[in-house]
C-alpha cells in the first residue's frame, strides 16, 4: 500500500522537480507544494530539488545512472529542531533532469525508532541495496539501522533491530564502501570518527574486532573546534580513488560555530589519516553541511547543502551540486559552491 501511495506520489511530482525561476514569487516557511513547477529555465542550477527541503546528500552509482538519497526537512518544525521522518531518492542520468521517487524509507517503516532521520548512504552489494540510517531509538540514544531492498529506488525493509548500537551520539552519519578485497567498512560518528568492519551480508560486522575508534589527531583531521580539538565534525564520506583513501567531512574551524568541509587521506583503509585541507568554505551556507561525492560519467562531483531556497534556514536545507577535479597528486583544491550545474553530457 504503502509503495504504492510513493509511486503514485513520485508521478505527481516528478513535475515539481523542474527547477523554479528565480524571480517566482516563493512562499516563506516552508510552503513549496507548488513552488517552481514546469519552470524550464532554472535547468542546471542549484539547488537541485526544489518541491520539499532536503539535506544530507548520498550519491550512488548504478550504471548509467546516478541516484541520490537525501534527507528530507519537514515544513513544519517540531520543538523548533531539526524535524526529519524519511528519507528521499532522486536519480538523473545527466544530471540536469531529475526523476523523483518519494520516500523510500521512512521512521514509520523501522518500529524501534521513533525520530531524527538523519544522513544516509547506500551501497549496492550481491544485486542487494543497503542504506544505512541514523535513526533515535524509541527507548532513547541514537543507532544506525540499515534497510534492504531488491531496487535502488526500495522500498527498503529495515533489518528489524539496530546495526551499530553503541547508544551514544557517535551513532550518527555512517559511510560505507566496499574494498576491491571485498571487505566493507563502515564508518560514522560525531564529534568522534569510528568503524566497524561489515561482513559480507553487510547486516552485522566482525563481533571481534567491534567498534574501532580512530585516533583524532591535528595531523590526521587538522586543527579546530570541535570536541576533540580537531576539524573533525561529523558528516564522514568515505571512498577510494587511485590506490588513495579519501575521508570527506563536516568540520569545525577554529572559532568558528558554522561547518565547512574538509578531507583527510590515507594509504589503507583503516589510517592513519593524514589532514588535506578545507574542501569547500563556510560561506554561504547554514551551521551544517554533508558532503557526498561520485564519479559520474567522467566527471567528479560534490554535493552539499545549504539554505538557499526560499523560506531556507538551518533546518530547512536543500540539496546542491557542483564539479570539481583531483590534482595531479590525488590532492584536492578548495571547491566553491556554485549556481550552476553543467549536463553531464555538455563541454
Ligand atoms: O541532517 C541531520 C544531521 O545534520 C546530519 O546527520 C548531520 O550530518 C547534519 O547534516
Amino acid at each position: 500500500m504503502r509503495r504504492q501511495l510513493c509511486l503514485l506520489a513520485a508521478l505527481a511530482l516528478c513535475a515539481g522537480l523542474i527547477p523554479a525561476a528565480a524571480e517566482e514569487e516563493a512562499p516563506q516557511g516552508g510552503e513549496l507544494s507548488n513552488y517552481g513547477r514546469d519552470t524550464m529555465e532554472a535547468y542546471g542550477t542549484n539547488p537541485i530539488i526544489r518541491n520539499i527541503y532536503t539535506a544530507d546528500p548520498a550519491p550512488m552509482v548504478c550504471g548509467d545512472t546516478l541516484y541520490l538519497y537525501t534527507t528530507h526537512d519537514e515544513d513544519v518544525l517540531v520543538n523548533d529542531f531539526y524535524t526529519m521522518r524519511d528519507w528521499r531518492c532522486f536519480s538523473t542520468k545527466d544530471m540536469v533532469h531529475w526523476t523523483d521517487h518519494g520516500a523510500v524509507f521512512s521512521l514509520d517503516d523501522i518500529s524501534w525508532a521513533d525520530d531524527r532521520a538523519w544522513a544516509p548512504q547506500a551501497v549496492e552489494r550481491n544485486g542487494k541495496y543497503y542504506l544505512y540510517c541514523p535513526v533515535h531509538k524509541t527507548n532513547g540514544g541514537m543507532a544506525i539501522a540499515v534497510g534492504i531492498s531488491d531496487s535502488p529506488t526500495g522500498p527498503f525493509t529495515d533489518l528489524g533491530k539496530p546495526l551499530v548500537n553503541e547508544g551514544d551520539w557517535n551513532d550518527i552519519d555512517p559511510t560505507v564502501f566496499i574494498d576491491d578485497d571485498g571487505q566493507a567498512y563502515l564508518y560514522f560518528g560525531n564529534p568522534e570518527l569510528r568503524y566497524v568492519l561489515l561482513n559480507e551480508d553487510m547486516v552485522s560486522y566482525d563481533q571481534k574486532t567491534g567498534v574501532v575508534k580512530v585516533p583524532m589527531t591535528v595531523e590526521s583531521f587538522g586543527a579546530g573546534s570541535h570536541d576533540t580539538g580537531t576539524s573533525y565534525g561529523e558528516g564522514p564520506w568515505f571512498y577510494k580513488r587511485n590506490g588513495l583513501y579519501y575521508m570527506v567531512y563536516a568540520a569545525f574551524a577554529p572559532g568558528v560555530h558554522m561547518e565547512h568541509l574538509a578531507y583527510a587521506t590515507s594509504e589503507s583503509p583503516v589510517g592513519p589519516w593524514k589532514y588535506g585541507g578545507v574542501l569547500m568554505t563556510e560561506e554561504g551556507g547554514v551551521f551544517t553541511n554533508h558532503p557526498g561525492i561520485a564519479d559520474f560519467r567522467g566527471r567528479s562531483y560534490l554535493f552539499y547543502h545549504t539554505g538557499e531556497l526560499p523560506g531556507g534556514s538551518l533546518f530547512h536545507r536543500s540539496v546542491c551540486v557542483t564539479e570539481f577535479t583531483y590534482n595531479e597528486d590525488g590532492s584536492i583544491s578548495t571547491v566553491p559552491k556554485s549556481a550552476t550545474v553543467r549536463g553531464a553530457g555538455q563541454e
